[in-house]
């Protein structure tokens, strides 16, 4: 193991140092695009400015047939296109498959100056990082590449959600980590068939009220994810990274999704995938704190002065502790105000 002293010295001459910490963009939908499909690419010039990141698909949902066709499609996309301060991410595939060395070779020197983040899937633990980052490192430098490559993991086998506080602290370019609930529940066998969300039979029912009578009991459906979804989040936050919910698979049940990923946001996660554009919007509510939250979190922070003892706010107490949780709200509303005009007009009303 390199020792602590090392941990942000550049791992290649000549590439840029790493950064000391992940810069916070908003990030609450990661728009994923098929760049080898044609139809989809040609809307990457509208849905660019309406999303927070771009993610060029390489991986899962990319034929085999079509993946040099794919990563092809994505340089000419990234070299046609300014992103403003949209971000552009992509996921390669996955480290045990014959196309991620060439997928990182190509786009790293095609278009790395454009690239903000490598979403890396199927990680299994620190070693799948510190591949990715060396790598990165000898490819930048060769490029030229003035700062580094972030790296996001998708959380999507058992083994890594067994190790996912060493992932998460593997590399100064960790970025993030997202939830991949499918790879996930065929990991674990699972036995459901969707992409994230609930299913009607995990439920706990309540008690019989008469035992004999057999009276209809209600049942309450769970949540399949809360477990994996809170451990992530607990992972990143303690190694300063950030965690998301990942796919949505029911592309019609809009209203499922939109809970899943308040469910998400609720839990710590700062934003979600969109894989289709009626999830862009879903992503944009959910993940950007509601005005009344704001207005109320500034009222708690004005009323608690030096942010010690504890004050009365409408029945309420508030303490050094609620200050706190007052303190992220209002910084997430301050950070997406700043690339958001409408949000910035809500938030001051
Ligand atoms: O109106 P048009 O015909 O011109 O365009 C269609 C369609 O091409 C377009 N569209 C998209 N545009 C940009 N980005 C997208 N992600 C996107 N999805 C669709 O919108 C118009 C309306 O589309 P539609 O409602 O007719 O939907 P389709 O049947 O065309 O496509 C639905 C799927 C789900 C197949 C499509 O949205 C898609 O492929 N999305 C991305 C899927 C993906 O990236 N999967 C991998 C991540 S999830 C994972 O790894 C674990 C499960
Ligand atoms: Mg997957």
């Amino acid at each position: 193991m390199r020792s602590a002293k090392d941990f942000f010295r550049p791992l290649a001459v000549g590439a840029p140092a790493p950064v000391r910490e992940v810069p916070f963009r908003p990030s609450r939908m990661i728009h994923f695009f098929d760049p080898s499909n044609e139809k989809m690419a040609a809307k990457v010039p509208t849905i660019a400015p309406k999303v927070d990141v771009l993610l060029g698909n390489l991986e899962d949902a990319v034929s085999a047939d079509r993946k040099e066709a794919a990563r092809a499609g994505l340089v000419a996309t990234a070299k046609a296109q300014d992103f403003g301060d949209t971000q552009l991410w992509t996921r390669i595939n996955s480290l045990d498959s014959p196309w991620a060395l060439d997928d990182l070779l190509t786009l790293v020197t095609e278009i790395g100056h454009k690239l903000d983040v490598v979403m890396v899937p199927k990680v299994e633990g620190a070693e799948d990082i510190h591949y990715v980052d060396r790598l990165l490192a000898q490819l930048e430098a060769k490029a030229g590449i003035g700062r580094p490559i972030l790296v996001h993991a998708i959380l999507e086998t058992a083994t890594g959600v067994a190790n996912v506080e060493e992932i998460a602290g593997a590399s100064p370019r960790m970025q993030g980590i997202s939830l991949g609930p499918a790879d996930l529940a065929a990991s674990r066998r699972m036995k459901t068939t969707r992409v994230g969300g609930g299913h009607p039979g995990y439920l706990v029912r309540e008690d019989p009220k008469d035992p004999g009578m057999e009276l209809p009991r209600l049942t309450f459906q769970q949540d399949l994810w809360h477990y994996t979804i809170a451990r992530m989040v607990d992972a990143c936050a303690a190694h300063g990274i950030l965690p998301y919910y990942g796919p949505f698979g029911d592309i019609k049940d809009t209203t499922a999704c939109e809970d899943q990923f308040r469910n998400a946001f609720l839990l710590g996660c700062v934003g979600a995938w969109s894989l289709h554009p009626v999830q862009i919007d879903i992503a944009k509510r959910v993940f950007s704190p509601a005005p009344a939250d704001v207005a109320w979190a500034r009222r708690v922070i004005d009323a608690m002065g030096d942010g010690t003892g504890a004050v009365m706010i409408d029945g309420k107490m508030q303490d050094d502790a609620t200050v706190k949780q007052c303190h992220v709200v209002v910084e997430l509303a301050e950070a997406l105000a700043a690339r958001d005009p409408e949000l910035a007009q809500a938030y001051e009303a």
